[in-house]
């Protein structure tokens, strides 16, 4: 760490850059918390029906959500028929910072997506495509537990890049890899007894 150069900037493929310990979590946790009462974590089902193994909420203006209609933003939880809470602050902020850092400057999310996976949870290979704007990069957050993130970019099993992803840990991603296939590795059980026994991700998109 350079403290006139700011933090490192990793590439792990072209366009997908990794900024590690980018950000203290404690305040971001308080936020998933504080979030939560309004909003509930729930469990997804594919269109095909069956349920995910991540559970989610959203902030911002738009919410990914899942059903048998299909995946798709949506402005109103589908659950509480309300709207979804505020992107808090310190969100929106950190994503702008993070984007810009890694070369994406001006963004603006307008979606919030948090998952958190329990010890077992994974996410299978997909790729992020519900969006309208594919010149926006997403970026993502991780806090909690270890995951191994994989990227195989063109292909849905095609070459894979496994990184491991840690609390504080940032991704960004555009451009060339804005359509590239990921995913995310079952969380296993610490090794040590930590403070937090799951993993949260916040991932930031510009929906519409
Ligand atoms: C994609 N979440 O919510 S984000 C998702 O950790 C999702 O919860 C994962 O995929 C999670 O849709 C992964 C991390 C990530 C990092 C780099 C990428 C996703 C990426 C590079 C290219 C494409
Ligand atoms: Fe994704």
């Amino acid at each position: 760490m350079d403290a006139l150069r700011g933090p490192p900037v990793i590439p792990v493929a072209p366009d997908v850059f990794l900024l590690r310990k980018f950000t203290d979590t404690a305040p971001l946790i308080e936020q998933i918390e504080e979030l939560a009462t309004r909003c509930p974590f729930r469990i997804l089902a594919t269109p095909g029906g069956k349920p995910m193994s991540v559970s989610m909420i959203n902030c911002g203006s738009f919410g990914w959500h899942s059903d048998r209609a299909g995946y798709r933003y949506v402005s109103e939880d589908p659950l509480t028929g309300r709207p979804w809470p505020q992107m808090p602050r310190v969100f929106a902020e950190l994503a702008a910072r993070a984007a810009d850092v890694a070369g994406f400057e001006g963004f603006m999310p307008d979606c919030g997506l948090v998952n958190r996976y329990a010890v077992g949870a994974r996410m299978g290979s997909h790729r992020d495509a519900d969006e309208l704007d594919f010149s926006q990069p997403i970026v993502s957050v991780s806090i909690g537990l270890p995951a191994i993130f994989v990227w195989h970019g063109e292909t849905r099993s095609g070459t894979s890049i496994p990184v491991v992803l840690a609390d504080g840990d940032v991704m960004v991603w555009g451009r060339s890899a804005r359509l590239g296939y990921h995913a995310v590795r079952a969380i296993k059980v610490p090794m040590q007894p930590g403070a937090l026994p799951c993993r949260y991700n916040l991932t930031f998109r510009r929906a519409r």
